[in-house]
């Protein structure tokens, strides 16, 4: 009797424990689930949807011959499309010897295919990605220079179709990084469907062309993750201020919002974000007058919507930055770290959907095309805010009234 009170005691226990186990098994699997963000879910790996590409890049086709030959459907079915690993492609590049003078005619003849504008697509396969290079630029010609004869061929073995923007700032106003970066892609939509948009940093110069500047799902991703002025590591730091978080998990909000900033993954030099993505985040914010702090108010932006940074082709994305000081009229921004603090809040509000410029001459030049705008400057209030140093905890609790501010 007593062994089989034992016997049965000891089963219910078992199953007791089996169930147990097995209800914390579940409840992970629904929690993984749960947390994963609603806007990752369904898309598919491979964002390059065919039939669009045959639809928009059936001009890349290089012979009329071809052109008038393929209709869309034969396009997907013979498979046109540029291989996914390029093959024209050399590896390590010798970035050395690149900063000898070339003047632009010598570039320009170095790179006949590049058509009126700074485009260029495959002449023998459709591009898998359609990117819209956006370069931020004031008195820097002589690094637009370097810059275009070092990475138009590269662009060009990497078989994407592309547009270089050059957007110069006017003027002797503060300079405004982010703005010129909303302005790029407002006038890149105007012009065509890009998949993709590339924020460039004009002094970066890429040193392996294996690092693809092409799009990747399903986060955006940091191209120059490694630069000679970071001694090649990569960078990230926690914010000076605590970040006025939206999240959905009030247990790490409450103890972020009391003990620390989060970790803020550096997102600068030169990035690549999709289309969707740039819609989604509602672009960057237009309130970063001077140097420092834009780049880190996009990663939060991003990261609010569950985004992180890829780097898909980790050591390859190395990059010389050709040496400079900081103009005077970009001076380091004294209130970049209070601005962070509501960087996801504002997301909405402000950004894209606020972004006024004023074009002030639109030239197609034969590498790129420049079109320099008016972005306007800071109000009074924001003047004072950015160019008086103080702490960083004492700025941390002023709110800045971004409505008036730009
Ligand atoms: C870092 C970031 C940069 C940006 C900046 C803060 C790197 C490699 N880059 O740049 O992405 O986040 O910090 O705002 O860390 N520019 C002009 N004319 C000017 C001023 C700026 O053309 O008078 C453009 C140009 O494209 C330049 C970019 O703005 O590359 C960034 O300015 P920077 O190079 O002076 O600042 P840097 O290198 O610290
Ligand atoms: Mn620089």
């Amino acid at each position: 009797m007593w062994r089989i009170w034992r016997w049965t005691h000891w089963t219910v226990w078992r199953i007791c424990i089996l169930f147990a186990l097995s209800l914390t098994c579940v409840s992970f699997i629904l929690r993984y689930n749960h947390s994963m963000p609603t806007h990752l879910e369904n898309r598919a790996l491979s964002f390059v949807d065919l039939e669009d590409v045959a639809q928009y890049g059936i001009d890349s086709l290089s012979t009329a011959e071809q052109r008038e030959n393929l209709n869309s459907t034969e396009l997907i079915r013979n498979s046109y499309i540029c291989p996914s690993r390029p093959k024209r492609l050399t590896g390590k590049l010798n970035v050395q010897g690149i900063f000898s003078e070339h003047t632009w005619a010598e570039i320009i003849e170095k790179n006949a295919d590049i058509s009126e504008g700074g485009r260029y697509a495959p002449p023998d396969c459709i591009a898998r990605n359609r990117v819209a290079i956006i370069i931020p630029l004031r008195n820097r010609d002589s690094q637009l220079r370097v810059l275009l004869s070092h990475m138009h061929p590269i662009w060009k073995r990497q078989d994407i179709q592309y547009r270089v923007f050059v957007i110069t700032q006017n003027g002797n106003g503060i300079f405004n990084r982010a703005k010129l970066l909303n302005a790029g892609v407002a006038e890149a939509r105007r012009d065509a469907i890009y998949d993709c948009y590339v924020f460039h940093d004009v002094d970066l110069l890429l040193e392996d062309d294996r690092c693809l500047y092409w799009c990747h799902e399903p986060n955006p991703r940091l191209v120059a993750s490694l630069v000679d002025k970071f001694s090649y590591v990569p960078l990230s730091y926690r914010a000076k201020c605590r970040i006025v978080e939206q999240g959905n998990d009030l247990f790490e909000k409450t103890m972020r919002s009391i003990l620390w900033g989060p970790v803020i993954t550096y997102f600068g030099g030169v990035s690549m974000i999709t289309a969707a993505q740039f819609d989604e985040v509602n672009g960057l914010s237009n309130l970063y007058w001077g140097w420092g702090g834009e780049d880190d108010d996009l990663f939060l932006r991003l990261s609010a919507l569950g985004y992180e940074v890829d780097n898909p082709y980790g050591q390859k994305c190395s990059f010389r930055m050709i040496r400079h000081d900081h103009e005077s009229a970009n001076a380091e921004n004294e209130g970049r770290h209070a601005l962070l603090r509501h960087a996801s809040k504002r997301m909405q509000n402000e950004g894209y959907n606020t972004l006024r410029y004023k074009v002030e001459s639109y030239k197609e030049e034969r590498l790129y095309t420049n079109i320099t705008v008016d972005v306007g400057h800071p109000s009074k209030y924001m003047t004072d805010f950015i160019s008086k140093a103080a702490e960083a905890w004492f700025k941390c609790f002023i709110e800045v009234p971004w409505r008036t501010s730009h």
